[in-house]
């Protein structure tokens, strides 16, 4: 078979399973096609698209506004190393700090690379900042946390299969548990080699695990008072995801177009990645404000592709797409339907526990053990149906639309959703 030949479904499988590594195990379906809230397969059979690759297609699959910028930018200049300067990046940064309000960014391409720059800028403000000696700085971070798949990364994941015959690992992380203040306030305690406390405003390889009211905050003033940076992976939550522009954005008044500049939660560290491009390109980001961030000197750390023009253009598209379609606001509005609706089919059902989440950052928790294959079972249905979304942690299934859904395609899948799951009732 030539490279570029026809394919059936069962020939993409095929290929990936032989020539590519064991990784993964997707969900049986090959897709070739996607446009705003749907995706085709190579048979041509559509479906929502209920994952939206992890929340990096919050703007919709193909969104033609980042993808004008893209083929437009790639057309001009796609990458002259951090060697030179382009005209592309400095735009995106103006852009990026004024939307999100920090002074400074660091563009990286990965979530895992941001994460790990967030790091790395933590420690050293530890050492050159607060005081910290050298090679004693901690990080705390909190259980059941996913933040990549790096080294150092993995050292403080509790998930035996991310981290299992990886060692040696990296030094310097404390674990508590998420959504426990007592807990982080023991770990601030008489240590004053803590630099930073990292965490994901709602836990999402967790379970969508979303943290009680007002921990966020509190947490960062327990940091504040004990001069430990407020390290937000907003990877997952951040860009409209869930119903604000960031989840540490919380209940306050934030406007999409016309942020106060106040929010609920304001991080010393912020990183972004996934849907900071739509989806279309690696593009990932570390925000922070000048005492921090101007500790990073020439050749402390960097990227080859991290800033490049295609990916700066992007970036602003796909943030211009977030103001101007106010996909914070839906995600707000359908995400509460979206709960309302599963919530009054639960009160009836064998086979659904509970629904939860914020905005359209949603999971169902199916009525069976951990190690069950129901929820992977329910997903090959609801595929079927017409619906692609995916467990997490076996008996859990994550809902995430693109963002850019509208309420009569949301209540479609609340029907497809919700009469497959009736097909599981016993
Ligand atoms: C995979 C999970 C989601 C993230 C947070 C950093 C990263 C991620 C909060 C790293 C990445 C992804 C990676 C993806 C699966 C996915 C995931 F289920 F594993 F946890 F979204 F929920 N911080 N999350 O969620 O970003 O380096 O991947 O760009 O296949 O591993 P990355």
């Amino acid at each position: 078979m030539a490279v570029l030949d026809q394919l059936t479904s069962q020939d993409a499988i095929h290929l990936e399973d032989k020539y590519g590594a064991h990784n993964y195990h997707p969900l049986p379906v090959v897709l070739s096609r996607g446009e705003g809230v749907h995706v085709w397969d190579v048979e041509g059979k559509q479906y929502y698209d209920f994952l939206s690759a992890y929340s990096a297609v919050n703007q919709g699959h193909c969104h033609p506004k980042i993808v004008g910028a893209m083929v437009n930018q790639a057309q001009t200049l796609t990458l002259t190393s951090r060697a030179f300067y382009n005209d592309m990046l400095g735009r995106f940064e103006k852009f990026a700090t004024e939307t999100f309000k920090f002074d400074k960014l660091l563009p990286m391409n990965t979530g895992a690379e941001a994460v790990e720059t967030a790091l790395k800028l933590c420690r050293k403000w530890a050492y050159e900042v607060k005081g910290i000696d050298e090679n004693e700085a901690q990080l705390i971070v909190c259980e059941n946390n996913f933040h990549g798949r790096t080294t150092t990364i993995i050292s403080f994941s509790n998930d035996p299969v991310a981290r299992k015959n990886f060692g040696p690992y990296t030094d310097g992380f404390i674990k508590i548990e998420y959504d426990n203040l007592n807990a982080l306030e023991a770990a601030l305690k008489n240590n004053a080699n803590v630099a930073g406390f990292l965490v994901e405003p709602i836990q999402g390889e967790a379970g969508v695990y979303v943290p009680s009211e007002g921990y966020l905050k509190a947490a960062k003033a327990l940091c504040e008072a004990h001069n430990v940076l407020f390290i937000a992976d907003e990877v997952q939550t951040g860009i409209a995801r869930t119903g604000r522009l960031l989840a540490t954005c919380g209940n306050c008044s934030c406007e999409d177009k016309h942020c106060s500049g106040t929010p609920d939660v304001k991080p010393d560290i912020l990183i972004l990645g996934k849907a900071l491009s739509g989806g279309a390109y690696p593009v990932s980001a570390v925000l922070a404000n000048d005492n921090i961030m101007n500790v990073i000197k020439p050749g402390n750390h960097g990227s080859t592709f991290g800033g490049n023009p295609v990916a700066a253009a992007i970036g602003i598209a796909a943030l211009e797409v977030i103001k101007d379609e106010e996909l914070a606001k839906n995600a707000e509005e359908l995400g509460k339907v979206f709960r309302k609706e599963l919530s009054k089919y639960i009160e009836s059902s064998t086979i659904v526990n509970a629904v939860r989440g914020k905005g359209l950052l949603n999971a169902i928790l199916i009525n069976d053990t951990e190690d069950s294959d129901t929820a992977w079972n329910i997903c090959l249905r609801l595929r079927d149906n017409g619906l692609l979304a995916k467990p997490t942690h076996g008996n859990i299934i994550r809902f995430a639309p693109p963002l850019v859904m509208n309420k009569e395609q949301l209540l479609d899948c609340i029907s497809i959703i919700i009469n497959t799951l009736k097909e599981f009732e016993n």
